[in-house]
């Protein structure tokens, strides 16, 4: 599991009754610590606690809290030792169905997921390998100079949260060269290589975003024009995050995006992502309607899902956002930002090399693959509308006991039904 969760403690004999709790509180130093060790005093634990603002004026706190109780009387023995502490109580449901919450929520057994778009910010820290620490065949491993520099850089993902403008970064010369050199190369080739709509968004992203080959653009600004394109959003990030981490964001059309550059060595290829692969790979598909939304069904689709499940949605993932190609008209052309930042790879993947075939994600989901060299096998899709269709009934398929929607006026994530 990786996330922490509030644990009950179950006893294995008596069905627990549990309940759904409303209090308010005024806002005052322990207030709410005055109320959570009264439960706590009755050997109950939590399984969940939330708070908002109250709508009264007086600057009250409401906050929603989850507990197994042993039996009825315990639950109305907790309801009136809040009534004497808090402003206000309201049981909003007791004695569900077992598994499920009073608020017909989430049965216990889901892991924890992302509901709204602030807690994205608890993924900020959770990078694996190649992050801070680089590899010890990575071509900056040794480049004490580069290590300190992505330390440098990475520190403004670690503190990066929710609203806030992401910090520009004043690049180096070592660093622009290297922009300059992977700009020039993969710009000469997109007319023949990148897919239709990569070719339709880049010239506006030179237009808006300061694209071009003698500075590196600023997240901030992208970020921006992304919003108003699909409502695509990018957040710092200090390196590759877990799949379920990274998955999750794409459900809130949030794209973690890394701001360091690659070794001024390897130019051409990379197995990491970097600002050359999320700017020139990522971002001018991001800015595509029908593009936002399959990937926003992948993320939705991570939501609470089983590890098997994350496992398999990551392979198609990597298969389509970050390998794939798509037919369009009688040739074949490039939509994978993997293949879009790396001049080396996007020569080959439409050589007669790799093998090619159709996507159908049942069986792209067990398709293993390299991270480290160019892929030997690639999955062509027929449009993007075509793959989220096929990617949706490969989700209905999925054993994930209830399904989800983004409300994007709230920037939160609703539960629709429990199975
Ligand atoms: N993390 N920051 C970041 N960027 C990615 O592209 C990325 C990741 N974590 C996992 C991942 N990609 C994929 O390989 C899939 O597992 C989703
Ligand atoms: N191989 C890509 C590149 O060199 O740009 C990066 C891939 C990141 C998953
Ligand atoms: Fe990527």
């Amino acid at each position: 599991m990786d996330h922490p969760q509030l644990h009950k403690c179950s006893d294995a004999t008596v069905t627990p009754v549990r309940t759904t709790i409303h209090f308010s509180i005024a806002d005052k130093v322990g207030a709410l610590d005055e109320c959570l060790a009264a439960i706590k005093s009755m050997n109950i634990s939590l399984t969940r606690i939330e708070s908002r603002p109250s709508k009264t004026s007086e600057w009250d706190y409401d906050f929603f809290v989850d507990f197994d109780a042993a039996n009825v009387e315990q639950v109305s023995q907790v309801s009136s030792s809040l009534e004497r502490l808090s402003k206000h109580v309201h049981i909003v449901g007791t004695g569900g169905a077992s598994g499920v919450a009073a608020t017909s929520e989430l049965p216990d057994s889901s892991p924890w997921f992302p509901r709204k778009l602030v807690d994205l910010d608890t993924f900020a820290d959770k990078v694996l390998e190649m992050g801070e620490e680089l590899d010890a065949d990575h071509p900056g491993a040794k480049d004490a100079v580069y290590r300190r520099r992505r330390a440098e850089i990475t520190q403004i993902a670690k503190t990066y949260k929710t609203g806030q403008p992401i910090p520009h970064i004043q690049y180096t010369q070592t660093e622009i060269d290297t922009w300059t050199t992977v700009f020039n190369k993969l710009t000469t080739m997109f007319p023949s290589y990148a897919c239709r709509e990569h070719q339709y968004v880049f010239p506006l992203l030179i237009q808006n975003c300061g694209y071009g080959p003698s500075a590196i653009p600023q997240l901030d600004g992208v970020s921006k024009f992304l919003k108003d394109c699909t409502g695509f959003t990018l957040r710092p990030v200090m390196g590759l995050l877990t799949s379920r981490d990274f998955l999750n964001g794409l459900a809130f059309r949030v794209f973690h995006s890394t701001q360091y550059i690659r070794h001024h060595s390897k130019p051409l290829y990379t197995p990491e992502p970097d600002v050359c692969h999320e700017l020139l790979g990522h971002v001018p598909l991001f800015a595509d309607p029908a593009f936002a939304d399959f990937s926003q069904e992948i993320g939705l689709a991570s939501l609470g899902a089983s590890d098997a499940d994350i496992e398999r949605l990551a392979t198609i993932y990597w298969f389509t956002v970050e390998f794939g190609l798509c037919r369009q008209g009688d040739q074949l052309r490039a939509y994978g930002a993997g293949l879009l930042s790396s001049f080396g790879e996007l020569e080959y993947c439409l050589s007669d090399t790799p093998e090619v075939r159709p996507f159908e994600p049942a069986k792209v989901a067990l398709q293993k693959y390299p991270i480290t060299h160019y892929q030997p096998v690639y999955f062509v899709a027929e449009s993007f509308k075509d793959a989220q269709m096929r990617v949706r009934e490969f989700v209905n398929s999925m054993d994930r006991p209830f399904s989800v929607r983004y409300n994007a006026y709230t920037e939160s994530i609703e539960i629709l039904d429990s199975k």
